[in-house]
């Protein structure tokens, strides 16, 4: 890629027709103050004339400025074509013409941006015909957020009912835009007017010149101009207007047969990097444990980390997590450069309060809807908000103050605000891997109003699912007063935009292939297996898995379709976590008992209905269970996305697969509709849907099983960290 785009560009210089289609403001002159400048100054307008002169070379400036402003400073008919309002108009020998859309025109806008005009000293209004802006280059620093915030507040209703417009966000500048004016509709205008086969060179600084880029032919080239912090889908960049000016020279000479020298040692062209290159912080409760050393028993459980671990990797960023010990000692942050992890330990007291105290033990539950089992202590909340500070601390000590810092879950609710208050300027993000409640349950636990506002001080939340981000909307609205808007969520003068990006797995890992050799385990349990169709349950051992009620319905089936009596049996899996919290002792107890009884109720001295093994397997192990299961078993109660159920899939012979039983209160079952969704509350229809998916005939399994592969391949962990990176990076450009 970094020796074919000079080559590209001086292919494309170099072609019998050119067009270089060129952005005005911060592209070919700078910025000015006031914004409007009245001419061109000499070095710009000696370059445009030499372009103009340029022989079979057809230059055309594309603007977001008004008509009469683009005629004052190119009055000449003979001059560069001209672009005005992103397309709505093109001047071409001296005469304008506009795109038709009738009587389009935002009033209403206008007036709204006005009144937020007069209440922000420096904001400016310009009106063109199918657009207004407000610029608030000019409002003083310290109130620049807020008049973009109430820009957002004032243009949300409009925008809601006027839908052929749209906002657009350049530097600095927020505009109210028909959706048809923008500057891509160049292309097809300036191709009809130049000779087939002429190459264009566009080149531009705003994220309105994204849309000319998007608009370019194969062989045309796309340059952006700018510092390297906003993503672009131009493959070449320039790092300012002087580069911008050299690199024209440089074509002016190129067009002139003038022995000109490179482009890139000329003005610094030079290759977009394909990943934003500010260093990255990813926070989570816990590092990612490494597997090495340990026996597949007893590994942790967890796929988020390779996606994640590579992300950081392309990006040269730090882990920075608990490290899983705990001592009262001294509690210094470890940092290994290698790996690129870095931990510190908690005291035991910590231990205790914040996490299987506050974070286990009242979190959890609330936000899994379990509003009976949670339980609050002051003490625990104190010291989560203390070990929130502290993990503020050691970020601050790993990134720079305008570094991204990306935080996971429902352990860290309060790092943005901490890091706020440390100084910290960067952007901020979190993804709840976990679900958002109703606000009925939410507002339930005693600092419901700071964990809010904790989560509002992030500039980007994520969510696996729509559901959980509407309660989480509902949730600000309602106990902070918050606005939802079209860009997210504004609180106290601050914009947070909200996401849902699904996680997904590495559907790949989890394939079987035939040359694979089975695992001795896998072997044994065949054999005891016979004819008996085998129904699969894998979990980490939590209440919100619903596995004592997974047990009992199951042996409910038998009652209601008494003829898979002795050819069906439950295989449950659950691997034990959070051993030290009672609620999970109690849990594996009920796991134990219900096994028990079901067995003793319902087995024959050759036939066992429920098998149950508590440990961890490893992943082809895993892969060889889910392919050997006619039916996989996922029925928490509440469940943030539950990966087990993609991995289920993803595992299955296409020729002949299983079936999917699925909890609709997994977040899962929004991607996963080919399915069989059930309530897991209700054993009945569960027991019946679970009977349904055993005697399903191949042609449905092989049917629902093709859509659900389509839908569990559509994203993976890596392509979920680009998704939330980009979302966190890119957008508008910071004030
Ligand atoms: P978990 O509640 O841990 O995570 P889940 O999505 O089911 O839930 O992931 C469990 C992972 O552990 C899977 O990759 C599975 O293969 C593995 N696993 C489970 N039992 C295992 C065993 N016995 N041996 C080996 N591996 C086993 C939280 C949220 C979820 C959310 C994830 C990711 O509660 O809702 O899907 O984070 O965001």
């Amino acid at each position: 890629m970094v020796s074919t785009i000079p080559d590209a560009v001086r292919r494309a210089a170099r072609s019998p027709d050119l067009a270089i289609l060129i952005d005005l403001d911060g592209t070919l002159i700078p910025f000015a103050t006031p914004p409007l400048a009245a001419r061109l100054d000499v070095g710009a307008a000696q370059l445009v004339r030499s372009l103009t002169r340029c022989r079979r070379t057809q230059i055309v400036i594309v603007s977001g400025r008004p008509k009469p402003e683009l005629d004052a400073l190119f009055p000449d008919p003979d001059g560069p074509w001209l672009v005005a309002e992103h397309g709505g108009w093109r001047r071409r020998l001296g005469s304008w013409t506009g795109l038709d859309l009738g009587e389009a025109t935002p009033h209403g806008a206008e007036e709204r941006l006005r009144e937020v005009c007069a209440a922000h000293p420096g904001a400016t209004i310009e009106r063109k015909t199918w657009s207004v802006a407000l610029h608030y280059r000019n409002v003083p620093d310290s109130d620049r957020e807020g008049t973009y915030v109430d820009a957002l507040l004032a243009l949300d209703g409009w925008l809601r009912t006027w839908k052929e417009y749209e906002l657009l966000e350049g530097r600095l500048v927020i505009e109210v835009r028909h959706r048809s004016a923008n500057k891509g509709t160049t292309l097809p205008w300036l191709r009809s007017a130049v000779p087939p086969g002429t190459s264009v060179i566009a080149i531009g600084d705003d994220l309105s010149d994204e849309d000319t880029f998007a608009a370019l032919g194969s062989d045309d080239v796309a340059i952006a101009v700018g510092p390297d912090e906003r993503p672009t889908r131009a493959p070449a960049r320039l790092a300012g207007v002087e580069a911008c000016r050299s690199f024209l020279a440089w074509l002016i000479g190129v067009r002139s047969d003038d022995a000109v020298g490179d482009p890139v040692a000329m003005s610094g062209l030079h290759p977009v990097a394909t990943h934003v290159e500010a260093p990255l912080l990813v926070v989570s409760n816990r590092l990612p444990m490494d597997d090495d050393g340990l026996r597949a028993r007893d590994r942790p459980v967890g796929g988020l980390a390779s996606g994640v671990s590579a992300s950081l990797r392309r990006r040269r960023g730090m882990w920075l997590g608990w490290s899983g010990r705990t001592h009262e000692g001294a509690r210094a942050l470890a940092v290994d450069e290698v790996t690129g992890r870095a931990g510190f330990d908690l005291s035991r007291q910590e231990h205790a309060l914040y996490y299987n105290g506050f974070a286990n033990r009242s979190l959890w539950p609330v936000l899994h809807g379990f509003i009976g089992r949670a339980r609050f202590r002051d003490a625990e909340w104190t010291a989560y908000v203390e070990v929130n500070e502290r993990f503020a601390d050691h970020a601050m000590e790993l990134t720079p103050r305008d570094g991204v810092v990306w935080a996971h879950d429902f352990h860290l609710l309060l790092l943005a605000r901490a890091l706020r208050d440390r100084g910290h300027t960067g952007r901020k993000g979190l993804f709840l891997h976990v679900p958002f409640p109703a606000l009925d349950a939410f507002e339930t636990v005693p600092h419901a109003e700071q964990l809010l506002a904790g989560m509002l001080a992030f500039d980007l939340l994520g969510f696996h699912t729509e559901r959980h981000a509407a309660n989480f909307a509902r949730a600000a609205s309602g106990l902070l007063g918050a606005t939802e808007t079209i860009r997210g969520i504004v609180h106290a003068g601050r914009l947070t935009r909200v996401g849902v990006f699904p996680l997904g797995i590495d559907a790949d890992e989890f394939r079987v292939r035939p040359e694979d050799e089975l695992d001795p385990e896998m072997i044994e349990l065949r054999a005891a297996m016979g004819d008996l169709k085998l129904v699969l349950g894998v979990d980490r051992l939590d209440y919100t898995k619903g596995i004592p009620e997974r047990i009992d319905t199951f042996a409910r089936m038998f009652e209601l379709v008494p003829e898979w009596r002795g050819k069906a049996s439950l295989l449950q899996i659950a691997v034990p976590s959070r051993a030290d919290v009672p609620e999970y002792k109690a849990q594996r107890q009920a796991i134990e008992n219900a096994v028990g009884r079901v067995n003793g109720e319902l087995g024959e001295a050759h036939w066992a209905p429920v098998r149950y093994v508590s440990r961890s397997y490893d992943r082809p192990s895993l892969a060889q269970l889910y392919r050997a299961a006619r039916v996989g078993l996922v029925t928490p109660l509440r469940d943030g996305m539950n990966l087990v159920a993609k991995e289920y899939v993803a595992a299955q012979d296409p020729e002949d697969p299983g079936a999917l039983v699925l909890s609709r209160f997994a977040g899962a079952a929004e991607e996963l509709r080919e399915a069989l969704l059930t309530n897991p509350y209700d054993r009945g229809a569960t027991a019946r849907t679970i009977a349904r998916a055993l005697g399903m005939p191949r042609e449905e399994r092989i049917a629902r099983h093709q859509a659900l592969l389509a839908a569990v391949q559509r994203s993976s962990p890596a392509s979920w960290c680009e998704a939330f990176l980009e979302a966190l990076t890119s957008g508008r450009w910071a004030p």
